[in-house]
């Protein structure tokens, strides 16, 4: 059997790009494959967190992978930073790349750009995402768009440390969806939808009150025009709230413009409003069980635990052909 592995920051609340990019497949794939998915709260601190606060993300996005629909009895759920294979392999990892390969990710550059003081970990975030993947041999790896080149240097990484080490290493491919696997920013729809967009009109988050997204939707920026097509360039507002809708609804793009011709946008974004609602409110309720049952505890003990038998032997091989510490066995 294959396996898979991912990761979701719990750098803010889970918003609808996450969801369609990246963990609508993860359910979809638990029943076919070896999965490992984890909530990587060492990669969320290459970013200024709070304490209290980055504690009740972990918890609310361990919550939020049952809600969706995760089986733990299916896949393993759990959290980087209890894992501490992670961060050895990241160190490795690190032994192996290049400072230029680093400062050339998009994601380095966006998040530094501007600041005035950026921390190593920010540059050195990708091996670190490296070594979550390679410690499990994972084949495949579902995330959105923006994580391909984050894959692509997880190749590089892991083909380079077979050939000067031993080979020791899966080379991973990721898995990104052909539709949604960018959800743009509701209010600058050039920009990617980041949970961490200080604007929270810019994001729909899995958790917001129904309210709110229907009044998020409403202010969405489209365009002055008043028709509904898809059409990236010109009229990238509407294009995207297509793409939301015809995920949720499994109609194609084409059948919903057909749906709105002759039609405004007010009616499409409520309508819209109601089809995410849709899709979003049982995930609520389970998830409100979910964060106050002491199940969360237990399934994460017991990810961490299985977790941490496969990546431990992992660290012992690669410290083992690096030629660190005493020969054990
Ligand atoms: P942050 O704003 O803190 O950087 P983020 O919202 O970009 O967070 P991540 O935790 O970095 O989210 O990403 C989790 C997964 O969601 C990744 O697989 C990523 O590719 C995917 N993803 C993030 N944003 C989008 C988006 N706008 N559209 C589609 N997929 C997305
Ligand atoms: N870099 C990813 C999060 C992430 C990840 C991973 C995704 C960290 N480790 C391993 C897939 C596999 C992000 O910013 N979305």
């Amino acid at each position: 059997m294959q396996t898979i592995f991912s990761g979701i920051q719990p750098s803010g609340s889970v918003t609808l790009g996450n969801y369609i990019g990246a963990m609508k497949q993860f359910v979809e794939l638990q029943n076919e494959y070896n999965c490992f998915y984890c909530i990587v709260d060492q990669h969320a601190i290459t970013v200024p967190q709070e304490a209290k606060k980055l504690r009740e993300n972990i918890k609310s996005l361990a919550a939020l992978y049952l809600a969706i629909g995760l089986d733990p009895e299916k896949a393993t759920l759990f959290i980087q930073s209890e894992v501490p294979a992670h961060a050895q392999a990241g160190w490795m990892l690190q032994c192996v790349s290049y400072i230029g390969e680093l400062e050339r990710m998009t994601q380095f550059k966006d998040k530094s750009q501007g600041k005035e003081a950026v921390v190593a970990g920010l540059l050195t975030y990708p091996p670190l995402m490296a070594g979550d993947i390679l410690l499990y041999n994972a084949d495949l790896v579902p995330v959105g768009e923006d994580q391909k080149q984050h894959i692509e240097l997880t190749r590089d990484l892991a083909d380079r440390f077979n050939k000067k080490y031993r080979e020791i290493f899966t080379i991973p491919d990721a898995r990104i969806p052909k539709e949604g696997a960018r959800i743009m920013s509701l209010q600058d729809p050039t920009k990617k939808m980041s949970k961490s967009d200080p604007n929270p009109k810019a994001f729909i988050s899995l958790l917001d009150e129904p309210k709110q997204i229907e009044k998020k939707i409403k202010s969405a920026v489209t365009d002055s025009e008043g028709i509904v097509k898809f059409d990236k360039e010109n009229k990238p507002g509407i294009s995207n709230l297509l793409t939301i809708y015809s995920n949720f609804s499994h109609k194609t793009i084409k059948e919903i413009e057909e749906l709105y011709e002759g039609k405004g946008y007010g009616e499409f974004k409520a309508d819209l409003a109601k089809v995410v609602l849709n899709e979003i409110r049982p995930i609520q309720e389970r998830y409100y069980d979910f964060i106050n049952s002491s199940k969360l505890d237990e399934i994460l003990d017991e990810g961490a635990e299985r977790a941490n038998k496969i990546a431990s032997k992992t660290v012992k091989k690669m410290e083992n052909a690096m030629g660190l510490g005493r020969k054990r066995k």
